[in-house]
């Protein structure tokens, strides 16, 4: 009886086929260091889309649209949700900050935007709690100088509990003793390892009542809802990748990196999204680099061109207010990139900001002890002596901002853009050349 009574309603999900899934995912990915503009292509593509999705990082991440002169900073909400037809999923791969979380939503609602009702958030993420902000602080002092250059949000902190299994979930939030429990043991165990530092774990755990009530609504099982939509041809999904394959916590320049998969891997582990639902993987391409927080950086400059990339490009952190660092573009960096991604389009974006500059260059091989690398090395050290040979192009002087075709562009402008195109091999589909929406070039 009892089992008559279990199966009957649940039947038609668990012996019904699922439909076969359709390619209808669009993955915007950093391709290098971050901050290359992701959030601007998603603020564009996320027009069609019917769910923008986050799949890993937290609110270290800071992505920037700007729509008819309104600045809008995006940290842990996907940016297509300023779209009100746009449904905003957060993936278990997130690792999430709830005062940050709702902090955003209600800045977002100053601003004439709604998404309370827009956000789906996976029961499977992972909490980050002010305790991990302060580990991570205290992490860093104790690295001295070698510190990592965090953003200081507790990103890494609340990697390492999900890894260690002794993390907090958001379906976690909704068991009080079980989150009393957890919460209790993994602030003493962090007390433990760093010190006894302030932490009002009882005030915490009220705090969170009453986020748990305000996050209830919005808390969904993922995985049958991707499942879904990666089966309805009708559904456009679009997933905003954080943070950058050079951050990576497998492939980036470790131990200066983040703590999740940055790369593509990241939206499939992430998401739950399987990869045979991909169509497009975009690789964002800042015409030059920048990177916040320490590490090598073979392009780096610090002269006056330097100078001129912060400042044109108004190179400052969007969650931290940091001073980027800035260098030529890495050709060696961008090939290892498109290995790991195997972007099948790009964005080059802030091509505008090299205008004034008279010669360009961009990193074609690194060299150690006079034998070229054939990838992007693994280990700190050897990448700290790399000599870097460039390929040398003249610049050219025009303001771009107003190109709206790819002819309108200076000679030297198109240039350096077909080198790009084919030194990585894949085809350049649009070009930033100014921060508003409407300053990309489509090429079709
Ligand atoms: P974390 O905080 O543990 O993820 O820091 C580890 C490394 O990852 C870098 N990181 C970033 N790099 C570029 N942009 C990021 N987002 C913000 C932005 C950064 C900011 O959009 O400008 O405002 O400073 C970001 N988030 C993390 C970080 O610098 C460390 O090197
Ligand atoms: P994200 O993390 O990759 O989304 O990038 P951020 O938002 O952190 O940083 C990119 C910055 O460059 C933002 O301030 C954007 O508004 C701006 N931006 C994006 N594309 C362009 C472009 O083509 N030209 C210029 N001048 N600014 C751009
Ligand atoms: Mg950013």
């Amino acid at each position: 009886m009892g089992a008559t009574s279990i199966t009957t309603p649940l039947a038609p999900r668990i012996e019904g086929k699922l439909a076969p899934v359709c390619r209808n995912v669009t993955v915007v990915l950093g391709a290098q260091w971050g901050d290359e503009g992701k959030g601007k292509l998603v603020h564009i593509l996320g027009q069609q889309a019917d769910l923008c999705c986050r799949c890993q990082g937290g609110n270290n991440a800071g992505h920037t649209i700007v729509d008819k002169g309104i600045k809008y900073d995006f940290h842990l909400l996907p940016s297509g949700v300023i779209y009100p037809r746009c449904t905003g999923v957060i993936g278990n791969g997130v690792v999430i900050h709830l005062p940050s979380f709702f902090a955003e939503i209600d800045k977002l609602q100053a601003q004439g935007i709604d998404v309370s009702e827009r956000m789906r958030v996976s029961d499977r993420a992972h909490l980050v709690f002010d305790f991990h902000q302060t580990v991570d602080g205290l992490k860093e002092a104790e690295l001295g100088n070698a510190q990592v250059g965090t953003t200081r949000k507790g990103i890494g902190p609340a990697y390492a509990n999900k890894a260690s299994r002794s993390g907090l979930r958001v379906h976690h939030l909704f068991q009080r003793n079980d989150f009393r429990q957890r919460l209790v043991r993994a602030v003493a165990s962090r007390q433990k390892r760093y010190g006894p530092f302030e932490y009002d774990v009882e005030a915490e755990i009220a705090r969170y009542e009453a986020y748990a009530e305000r996050l209830r609504p919005m808390v969904t099982d993922v995985v049958p809802l991707i499942s879904d939509a990666v089966r309805d041809p009708a559904q456009q999904i679009l997933v905003e990748g954080a943070n950058a394959l050079l951050l990576d916590i497998d492939y980036g320049t470790y131990p200066f990196v983040t703590s999740s998969n940055t790369t593509v891997g990241g939206v499939f582990t992430g998401l739950g999204v399987p990869p045979s639902a991909l169509k497009r993987s975009i690789g964002v391409v800042k015409a030059y680099t920048t990177r916040v927080g320490s590490g090598p950086f073979p392009t780096e400059l610090v002269d006056a061109v330097g100078e001129h990339l912060t400042d044109v490009g108004h190179e400052y952190g969007t969650t931290t207010g940091r001073k980027r660092r800035c260098g030529w573009l890495d050709g060696v960096a961008l090939r290892f990139s498109h290995r790991i991604n195997d972007y099948t389009s790009i964005n080059l974006t802030k091509l505008d900001v090299l205008s004034g500059l008279p010669t360009l260059q961009i990193a074609v091989g690194y060299c150690v002890d006079g034998q070229y690398l054939t990838s992007f090395p693994a280990d700190l050290s050897v990448l700290a002596r790399v000599e870097v040979e460039y390929k040398r192009m003249p610049g050219w002087t025009e303001d771009l901002s107003q190109c709206t075709t790819y002819d309108a562009l200076p000679q030297a402008a198109k240039d350096y853009v077909q080198f790009i195109q084919t030194w990585i091999g894949v085809p350049i589909e649009w070009i930033g050349v100014g921060a508003g929406s409407d300053a990309m070039i489509h090429l079709p």
